[in-house]
């Protein structure tokens, strides 16, 4: 019989419905309840950009077709995947419990995030390792960071040169891109988390490869915390960059994300472009990968390196 091996997919997860908002939210605040307020308010972002968020369609297929192009690659190996999420059902655990009755004995852990913080990486990969070991297996291999694997950068400087254009080349000289993820505490920084750094070195390579001189790295997303979080937002840095340096055109890469999601059809296609509209200025945001070929190709190739060296 073939040797099987899981693949353990794990993403942040999303709503299914409206009536899944709030315990998710709830989730998503360590067992605190949203206020009345809070609860409208992600409602209403979810609305706006069309009642609920395609991401988990989005997650499915990425899981599903990962599986079959490791199944393609390895002929010696059966490969299963298992969906694992963070803030919803099937939850990280459920996922391990599901490997585990299979009898899978090794699994390789991937999150659908590439840059590393003790905030996502860390909380996914240590929540299934915690459950593994509860139950006496299935040995997991985790992928930690995949913020500089050659075919991601290759997807993000073909989408910022198809990008480039259709932007006219007298506009060119006044371009700017804007690479982003998900902002944290700024607590992190001080801890040693190695995310901002990783974030500068995905724009760097991109930038590199795609011939792009103006760019620069921001943060989105925050949450509404008193703490201070990682910064320039996204959204000031807009206005910076328009008054302070003459850029008139923006090309939004939120790299630190994967997927067409709410943080990236609001916070980026409606929040970003308010601010732009405002000022006049012209707004691009590149296609996500989500569960295009090319970038199931740049998770296999993830995976595969990371099974090579348990071998
Ligand atoms: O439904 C969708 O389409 C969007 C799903 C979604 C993704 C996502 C990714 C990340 N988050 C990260 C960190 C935080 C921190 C807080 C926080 C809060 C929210 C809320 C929603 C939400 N996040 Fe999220 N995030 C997504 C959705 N996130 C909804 C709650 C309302 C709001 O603030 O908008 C603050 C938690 C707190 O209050 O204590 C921190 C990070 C990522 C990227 C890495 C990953 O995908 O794991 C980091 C997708």
């Amino acid at each position: 019989a073939k040797k099987k091996v899981g693949l353990l997919v794990m993403a942040y997860g999303t709503p299914r419905s409206k009536e899944e908002i709030e315990p998710y939210y709830t989730h998503i605040r360590r067992g605190r309840k949203p206020s009345e307020e809070l609860l409208q308010d992600l409602t209403d972002r979810y609305e706006a950009i069309g009642g609920i968020s395609p991401l988990a369609k989005i997650t499915d297929e990425q899981a599903a077709k990962l599986e079959d192009r490791m199944n393609e690659l390895y002929e010696e190996i059966e490969f299963k995947s298992y969906l694992g999420l963070k803030h919803i059902d099937p939850f990280v655990e459920d996922a391990v419990k599901d490997m585990h009755r299979d009898g899978i004995e090794e699994a390789i852990s991937i999150v659908l995030a590439p840059h590393f913080s003790t905030f996502s990486v860390k909380s996914y990969n240590g929540r299934a390792k915690e459950e593994a070991e509860k139950l006496g297996g299935p040995e997991i291999h985790a992928v930690e960071s995949w913020y500089d694997e050659p075919e991601f950068i290759n997807y993000w400087t073909e989408q910022i040169e198809k990008t480039m254009e259709k932007i006219p080349a007298v506009e060119k000289d006044k371009t700017i891109v804007i690479f982003s993820a998900h902002s944290l505490p700024e607590k992190i920084i001080q801890a040693g988390d190695p995310y901002p750094d990783q974030l500068q070195e995905t724009a760097d390579l991109i930038a590199k490869q795609a011939g792009i001189q103006n760019y620069t790295i921001g943060w989105q997303s925050a949450g509404n915390t008193p703490e201070p979080w990682i910064g320039p937002d996204v959204q000031d840095l807009t206005r910076d960059l328009f008054e302070q340096e003459g850029y008139q055109t923006f090309v939004y890469c939120p790299v630190g994300f994967i997927a067409e999601h709410l943080e990236v059809l609001y916070d980026n296609d409606y929040e970003c472009k308010v601010v732009t509209d405002e000022l006049g200025a012209n707004y691009y945001r590149p296609e996500m990968p989500n569960a295009k070929d090319e970038f199931i190709d740049v998770l296999s190739s993830v995976v595969s390196k990371e099974l090579e060296k348990t071998n």
